[in-house]
């Protein structure tokens, strides 16, 4: 019988390194992963959830910890989902987002092509990017090619880590894909993304726990998706001849005020205004107005294509929040 294949997950504790890691481990792979920090308070979430992964101390700012990572794990697929995540944060820490997010990257790919040596394709390399790398669009809906023109420090660090990605295919032969993927959200989402800030507010509403719910830009338009759709497209896309880039996205673009309604709308409030009010403090020094994706390449080349539906991802996340409110988790 032929050995399980082995991946090693940057990120395992955020919500796509856990979608991820149960996706690979229901395909009988071995699955590893990089965790940060002296007792990380994620590390019993994972152990919880995933029992079979195995963790490895490791930061992306700091390569010989990844090349450890590495060595320890000998994996056949490499997936660097570890970021600073949160765009509006990125303002704030601008440094910190270059060092984990731009330079993290530069890091792993660093650390892979040490670990590699004479053989680059022998390990697969997927990078998170981001539909936030397009900013200030100037096509619609966006694609591999368009223009890039980051609005944030954290997009211009993944515009950094996504041509990294590609300058290491091109220079040194190794298989690395790079996954432009727009928004995607689930239950597990952080609560300081907005979809998930609304979802559990509007839950807390309908308990009577909350009476409102203070949000930033309400006109802002995104392209959402469900979370555990994508990691699939992260997956196939490592299963390809030869490493690429691809655009992850379901082509259709909501605002945010959309998403508040059709949330209280699901728990049976129409007249929502009356629990949102907008403040500045939520609105950012640049913004993305909107964004919408054409994954035309990943639909035709991986097959790939969204499962949950716009409604359906609202359902799931609000019903998510009662179900954790009322139980009290
Ligand atoms: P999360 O914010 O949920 O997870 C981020 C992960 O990065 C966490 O596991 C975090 O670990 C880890 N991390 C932070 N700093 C470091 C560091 N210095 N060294 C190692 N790991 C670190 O993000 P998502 O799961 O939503 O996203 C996964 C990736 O995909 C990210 O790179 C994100 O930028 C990118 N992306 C996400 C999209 C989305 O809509 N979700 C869309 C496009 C791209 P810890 O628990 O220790 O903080
Ligand atoms: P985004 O996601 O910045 O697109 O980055 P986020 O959910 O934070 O914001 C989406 C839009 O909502 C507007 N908004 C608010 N956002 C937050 N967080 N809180 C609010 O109160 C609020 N009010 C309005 C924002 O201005 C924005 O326009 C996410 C992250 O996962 C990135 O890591 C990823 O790369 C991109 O998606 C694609």
């Amino acid at each position: 019988m032929p050995a399980a294949p082995v991946a090693l997950i940057t990120g395992i504790t955020g919500q796509d390194g856990l979608y991820l890691a149960e996706l690979l481990l229901g395909k009988g792979y071995e699955v590893h992963g990089v965790i940060r920090g002296q007792n990380n308070p994620k590390r019993d979430l994972v152990s919880r959830l995933l029992p079979d992964v195995t963790l490895h101390h490791g930061d992306l700012t700091d390569m010989s910890s990844l090349i450890r990572a590495l060595r320890e794990s000998d994996p056949d697929e490499v997936y660097n989902l570890g970021a600073v995540s949160f765009v509006a944060y990125s303002w704030e820490q601008a440094a910190l987002t270059t060092d984990v997010t731009a330079k993290g990257v530069l890091n792993m790919l660093e650390a892979l092509r040490l670990h590699t040596g004479d053989d680059p394709g022998r390990v697969r390399f997927y990078q998170a990017s981001s539909s936030e790398m397009f900013g200030q669009v100037q096509e619609s809906p966006q694609h591999e090619r368009t223009l890039l023109w980051p609005r944030s420090p954290y997009g211009v660090a993944k515009v950094f880590g996504h041509h990294m990605t590609i300058n290491y295919r091109e220079s040194y032969g190794l298989h690395a894909s790079s996954g432009i993927l727009f928004n995607h959200e689930s239950p597990r989402r952080g609560p300081e993304f907005v979809t998930r800030k609304i979802s559990r507010a509007v839950a807390r509403i309908h308990l009577g726990l909350q009476s409102e719910l203070v949000l930033g830009n309400l006109d802002a338009e995104r392209d959402w998706g469900f979370a555990g759709d994508y990691v699939e497209a992260m997956w196939l896309m490592l299963q390809q001849p030869t490493g690429d880039d691809f655009v992850v996205a379901t082509g259709e673009t909501r605002s945010v005020r959309d998403f508040v309604r059709a949330a209280f709308a699901h728990v049976g409030v129409d007249d929502w205004q009356r629990h949102v009010r907008q403040d500045e403090r939520f609105m950012r020094p640049a913004e993305v107005d909107r964004l919408v994706g054409d994954a035309s390449k990943a639909r035709e080349v991986l097959g790939w294509k969204p499962r949950v539906g716009f409604d359906e991802l609202v359902r799931l996340m609000v019903e998510a929040d009662v179900e954790a409110t009322r139980s009290g988790w």
